[in-house]
């Protein structure tokens, strides 16, 4: 273990990058409010009940763009398929390199992975609708995803960050990366 990790450690992680890879259960999140549980593919879920997060610390060991993949559904209808995320306050980055989504856009009723945009705006502008989106992690260090509401009746299930990945993740995606710390998990 290098030293680096270890004081990493030490402030009490709960998950972490390994291989590029950042994959989360939804119900672990770091912190939250609202958002009740729900029935998940991959455990439970937790689904927006008209306000509040879910927050998530993570320890990345290199920066770079980190694909947003979420295992998520709606109620079959475009009134509940889409959700704020933001990475340290500041919006995701579009296909173009340019336009900053509001969040993540779900695609229908069954959990599903999904990479794609919702935003900015009402209306998701065509040049980067249903294209990938991902997070800039400017360096290493600790980075919280934040997952807000925005529309009552999204659920998300499992979140996996990868860098420079567009492949959607198979079945469930892959084992959660977590640092079992001192004090933060449930
Ligand atoms: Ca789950």
């Amino acid at each position: 273990m290098t030293a680096f990790w270890i004081f990493l450690a030490a402030q009490g992680t709960a998950f972490v990058e390994r291989d590029g890879i950042v994959s989360m259960e939804a119900e672990r999140a770091t912190a939250a409010r609202g958002w009740i549980e729900v029935e998940g593919k991959s455990g439970k879920a937790r689904q927006d009940d008209g306000q509040g997060y879910l927050s998530f610390d993570i320890v990345f060991s290199r920066g770079g763009k980190y694909y947003v993949w979420f295992l998520c559904r709606d109620q079959g209808n475009t009134e509940t398929n889409d959700c704020f995320v933001t990475l340290d306050g500041q919006r995701l980055t579009a296909a173009d390199d340019k336009s900053r989504p509001d969040g993540i856009r779900s695609a229908g009723a069954a959990f599903k992975w999904v990479c794609q945009p919702k935003g900015p705006g009402g209306h998701t502008p065509a040049e980067i609708k249903g294209k990938p989106v991902y997070a800039l992690v400017p360096a290493p260090g600790r980075h919280t995803l934040k997952i807000a509401h925005r529309s009552r009746g999204f659920a998300v299930d499992k979140i996996v960050l990868a860098l420079d990945g567009k492949t959607a993740p198979a079945g469930t995606g892959p084992p959660e990366t977590v640092n079992v710390p001192a004090s933060q998990k449930r």
